[in-house]
């Protein structure tokens, strides 16, 4: 499948850590929870910064063992430590890496997490001035073959997904309901986050100019019928070269239910934010969801997507549409209050499709996107609002967080993740409970909801048990070979900073994964920083977007 492997760069921080002693290599807050793991027997630690002064001693205690990690874990607090400044951890002739104390520590991450997307930018050229070394031309501008129908049209625009260059209607719209979601609740944070980008002092807010870089290709993507096309790829993920270099005709793929109701529900959740910055572009926004709720309703039956043989670009199948219809029905109801949309939203959330599945309720993902319905009905501003729903779902999160909480608690590395959870992306999983956790946290006041969501961001950032900072371009031991096609092809020696890997997954879903990593591995440590193990190193926007959400309420809630 990968045909070309471009290896340029040298690898710099391939294989085991150099360093022993595990922390969030970004930082922690002064007034917050600090703390490092220490997976050997020791006594006494101690904080010193680069010259070597000691600015801090305190003793290790044992933690326990860890079945994830199969670590036995032992715990530096240094929590009273409040002093700003940059450190490392030491402890029985072993350090950490550098890492940093400051109230400030997050803001350079929010802000290269959120440019991220502009460099995932699809039909455009990345110009110097807002990309520097990563500038390069312009890409997927040629006409699309619509497969179904025959004939061809053009598509430009969007994000690429990944580390491929497929554009898929799912995935978008999920990454922008993060997004969305978290300007919804955090606006203040993004008023004044500048992404210097092209549409910069448009009077917009740099995020939401960036969605809509978006959104006005999953419009594209809409049928005149109301009905969304899955996903525009061409048949083979390109080999390791640039966008601008992959020529292969690019195909617009079969219409899906799930894709239409993520559309729906996406336009109209866009359509409540841009109706205060541009009205013109929420009347497109909700007449487009309106179209894509009448074909839903005239097509009462789920339609899944299937790739046609020969195609082995991403499939993004779903077995049912009804947590999709719920969140579309969630989104119609809180932009109109009309009738129509509660009475369905309503009548789905009673479905017994989620009996015994309530956690697709809450769930953020492009797979299960019923958190973003819930969410939907919890924020509506309508005085008919069924007060027994819309509490069942307040309680539902309050009652998944006290689970995240104690799960978080009784971690040694202060992970939610159970062992189960190490699958392919397993970094958004982790990303997705520290958002649970924030919203808990504005739901009931507590603020040991708060300190665990920060936990979540620790351990994406370092303290985990391979002691990787999971975001390229942060920390001393860091993911530098992302399965990221431009870093791979560009000859430049960095990689373009803020970008989300997955992570560990147990289950090593790629032959070089399986090939690299040995059986048995523990899942927390079943991840290789290398380019071509992409069940492992990928990047993916809705891995970048769920960590915008979550450091956009740790910054929002601080
Ligand atoms: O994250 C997806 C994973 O759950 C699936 O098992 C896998 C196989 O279809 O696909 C993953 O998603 C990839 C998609 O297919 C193409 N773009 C990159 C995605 C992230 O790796
Ligand atoms: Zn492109």
């Amino acid at each position: 499948m990968l045909t070309m492997y471009n290896k340029k760069k040298e690898k710099k921080y391939g294989g085991n850590s150099p360093y022993e002693i595990f922390v969030d290599q970004t930082g922690y807050f002064t007034e917050s929870r600090k703390t490092a793991v220490i997976p050997f027997e020791s006594d006494i630690f101690a904080i010193r910064d680069e010259n070597g002064d000691k600015y801090f001693e305190g003793k290790v205690t044992y933690f326990g063992h860890d079945d994830c990690s199969d670590d036995d874990i032992y715990i530096a607090d240094f929590s009273d430590l409040k002093r700003p400044g940059s450190y490392r951890v030491t402890s029985n002739g072993k350090t950490s890496a550098l890492f940093h104390i400051g109230d400030t520590v997050y803001n350079r991450l929010l802000h290269d997490t959120s440019k991220a997307f502009y460099f995932m930018r699809c039909g455009m050229a990345l110009e110097e001035r807002y990309a520097g070394e990563f500038a390069h031309g312009r890409c997927h501008c040629d006409e699309a073959e619509l497969l179904a129908e025959g004939g061809y049209t053009k598509l430009t625009g969007g994000w690429h997904d990944a580390g491929d260059y497929g554009r898929y209607v799912t995935t978008g719209a999920c990454t922008c309901a993060h997004l969305l979601y978290a300007f919804k609740l955090f606006p203040d944070i993004f008023s004044k986050l500048e992404l210097d980008i092209p549409e910069s002092s448009s009077g917009f807010p740099d995020i939401l100019s960036e969605c809509r870089y978006e959104l006005e290709w999953l419009l594209k993507m809409q049928r005149d019928d109301g009905a969304a096309y899955h996903k525009a790829t061409t048949m083979r993920h390109a080999s390791f070269i640039m966008p601008e270099r992959d020529n292969e005709q690019m195909y617009v793929f079969t219409i899906s239910s799930s894709a239409t109701a993520d559309l729906c529900a996406v336009c109209a959740l866009a359509a409540s934010v841009f109706v205060h910055y541009d009205e013109e572009f929420a009347k497109r926004l909700t007449r487009a969801s309106l179209r894509a709720y009448n074909w839903l309703e005239e097509h009462p039956e789920f339609i899944g997507f299937y790739n046609p043989s020969g195609c082995d670009t991403g499939l993004y199948s779903e077995e049912s549409d009804i947590d999709n219809r719920y969140w579309a029905a969630g989104e119609l109801y809180s932009l109109t209050g009309e009738k129509r949309f509660h009475d369905a939203f309503l009548s789905l959330s009673a479905s017994p499709y989620f009996d015994g599945k309530t956690f697709i309720k809450l769930s953020l993902g492009y797979g299960h996107v019923g958190g973003f319905g819930s969410l939907a009905y919890m924020v509506a501003d309508r005085e008919d609002r069924n007060a027994a729903v819309a509490g069942g779902i307040k309680d539902l999160f309050v009652k998944e967080a006290y689970w995240l909480r104690d799960k978080c608690l009784k971690n040694g590395y202060g992970s939610t993740l159970e062992d189960y959870e190490y699958y392919w992306g397993s970094n958004m999983a982790l990303m997705h409970n520290g958002i649970k956790l924030i919203l808990a946290k504005m739901l009931t006041g507590k603020r040991e909801f708060y300190d665990c969501a920060l936990e979540q961001m620790h351990v994406l950032l370092g303290r985990n048990a391979i002691g990787i900072s999971y975001v390229t371009g942060y920390g001393e031991y860091r993911s530098v070979h992302p399965h990221y096609r431009p870093a791979i092809a560009d000859g430049v020696e960095n990689c373009v900073p803020g970008l989300v890997i997955g992570g560990p997954n147990r289950e090593l879903s790629d032959p070089y994964a399986k090939e690299i990593v040995p059986g048995g591995t523990p899942p927390m440590k079943c991840y290789a920083d290398d380019e071509r193990c992409y069940s492992l190193n990928e990047v993916a926007i809705y891995w970048n977007s769920s960590a915008v959400f979550l450091l956009a309420g740790i910054e929002a809630l601080k």
